[in-house]
């Protein structure tokens, strides 16, 4: 699947000289900006600004083992202080407001910085609900152009830092919650990519291919384990101010490297406590809508919209079942 991936990109970001329009490549269109769950796909004009916000909210139902459905009775059984089960969870929902600034020092330089806040909920089988909130990972960025040309194609180096700000010690009463349910990694990570764009008079596409390397182990002794993320979107110009997009994304993400040593005694209780049934391979469908005030009081601000929801998954030891994810968003840039 990985293979298959990187081989598509491959050959779209590099044998389609068709898929190209006369002139640079230019934001100022509905399509100008990628699918809204996309980070770091754009650059700016040397002293531009730009400030964000983004509302995504995650739903993950039902039990997974590997990519197979799970009964209750049958994950029980691999979890025999789990009470016939009850302990495992049943459903979880991850909301995340997004606040973002981006600002270019040169043409060839921007910069980016977003603060996260999470609010995460989670039900186990017997009913009892858990939750947690606050502050994520502060992420600080650099982008950096490498090819910039005068038939629509551009392409960039995302080198992106998370700062160890959320919680690890989070707790429901007196109880430390799952890994899951956390708020932050707890480690300095490393995230870069490599973005290219294209656009011809009516369509536009972009590909991005990255990860994130955990850079060392947190004050608990653990990471949460090394990422690998590829995107591949294309979108159609509609009007002057709408486009509308699909998006195909595979995403890697490694179990626990270490463990939580105050979780060790809960990991035989439920999935959510146990460093193995952390990470997993998830390819994802996307389906948006971006729109663009070209005129009036709102010039220059936009609004997009994407639904996501999963084509294969197969996630690390018993896990729940990523169901959908919705991202809605504002823009503006001056
Ligand atoms: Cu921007």
């Amino acid at each position: 699947m990985n293979h298959l991936f990187l081989k598509f990109l491959a050959i779209l970001t590099l044998a389609c000289p068709a898929l190209a329009h006369e002139g640079p490549w230019t934001a100022s269109r509905p399509d100008g900006h990628a699918p809204i769950s996309v980070m770091g796909d754009h650059m700016h004009k040397m002293g531009e600004w730009m400030v964000s916000y983004r509302y995504m909210t995650m739903d993950m139902k039902g039990l997974k083992k590997g990519s197979s459905d799970i009964a209750k009775a049958q994950a029980a059984a691999l979890y025999p202080m789990s009470m016939m089960g009850n302990m495992l969870p049943k459903e979880m929902t991850m909301d995340m407001h997004m606040l973002g600034t981006m600002h270019a020092i040169s043409d060839k330089w921007t910069f980016m910085g977003m603060v996260n806040y999470l609010d995460n909920e989670m039900s186990m089988q017997s009913g009892m609900k858990m939750e947690s909130s606050g502050v994520s990972d502060v992420k600080l960025g650099g982008l950096y152009e490498l090819l910039s040309t005068d038939h629509g194609r551009r392409a960039h180096l995302n080198l992106g830092l998370s700062l160890p700000t959320g919680s690890i010690d989070e707790k429901s009463g007196s109880n430390l919650l799952g890994y899951g349910m956390q708020l932050g990694s707890g480690t300095w990570d490393f995230n870069p990519a490599i973005t290219f764009l294209g656009q011809t008079e009516d369509y536009s596409w972009g590909a991005q291919l990255g990860g994130v390397l955990r850079m060392n182990d947190n004050k608990q002794d653990y990471n949460l384990g090394n990422r690998l993320e590829g995107s591949l979107w294309g979108a159609r110009k509609i009007t002057d101010s709408i486009s509308a997009s699909v998006k195909f994304d595979y995403l890697s993400q490694s179990d626990l490297d270490g463990e939580d040593s105050r979780m060790m005694m809960m990991k035989t209780m439920s999935s959510a406590f146990d460093p193995k049934a952390q990470g997993r391979d998830v390819s994802t469908l996307g389906l948006g809508l971006n729109y663009y005030f070209q005129d009036g009081s709102l010039q220059g601000h936009r609004i997009a919209a994407e639904w996501e929801t999963p084509i294969s998954q197969n996630v690390n030891g018993v896990q729940l079942e990523l169901d959908s994810v919705w991202t809605l968003g504002w823009q503006y840039a001056w």
